[in-house]
C-alpha cells in the first residue's frame, strides 16, 4: 500500500472545501490515515516547497501557503500518489479538467486549493515534515 500527502491550502480551507475534498478522495477509495489543521510557519513552507526556491513565484507561494490554516492529511491506497493527483487535477485550474477538484473549484494557479505529492519519495518526505 502506498501513502500520499494531501493538503487543503488556505484558499480551500477558507472557502469551506475540506469536507468536499475529503469526500472525493474517500469516494475514490483512498483511506484517510492522519489529519491535522495547522498554519504553516515560513520555515515549514520553505522546506515543503524547496524544489521551487529558485522560481520567481517562490516568495508569493510562501506568503500564500502561510496565510491561514490548512488541512494536512495522509492517504493510503494502491498507487495513491498518482490517483490523488488525478482526483486533484492539473496545476493550473484554468486548464484542469471538469470533474477534478481544481477543475471544479479553481480559476488561477496562485490559488489552486489543494496540494498532492508528486511521487512516493516526495510523499514520504512531506509526511515526515508534517507528521514527524
Ligand atoms: P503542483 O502543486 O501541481 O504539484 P508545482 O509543484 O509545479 O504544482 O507547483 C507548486 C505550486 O506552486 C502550485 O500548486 C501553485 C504554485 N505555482 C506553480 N506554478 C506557478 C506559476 N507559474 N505562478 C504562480 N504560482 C505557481
Ligand atoms: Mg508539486
Amino acid at each position: 500500500m502506498e501513502r500520499t500527502f494531501v493538503m487543503v491550502k488556505p484558499d480551500g480551507f477558507r472557502r469551506g472545501l475540506v469536507g468536499e475534498i475529503v469526500s472525493r478522495l474517500e469516494r475514490k477509495g483512498l483511506t484517510l490515515r492522519e489529519a491535522r489543521v495547522l498554519t504553516l510557519t515560513r520555515e515549514l513552507a520553505e522546506e515543503h516547497y524547496r524544489e521551487h526556491r529558485d522560481k520567481k513565484f517562490f516568495g508569493e507561494l510562501v506568503d500564500f501557503i502561510t496565510s491561514g490554516p490548512v488541512f494536512a492529511s495522509v492517504w493510503e491506497g494502491p498507487d495513491s500518489v498518482a490517483v490523488a493527483r488525478r482526483v486533484i487535477g492539473s496545476t493550473n485550474p484554468a486548464e484542469a479538467a471538469p470533474g477534478t477538484i481544481r477543475g471544479d473549484f479553481g480559476l488561477t494557479v496562485d490559488s489552486n486549493i489543494v496540494h498532492g505529492s508528486d511521487s512516493p519519495a516526495s510523499a514520504e518526505r512531506e509526511i515526515g515534515l508534517f507528521f514527524g
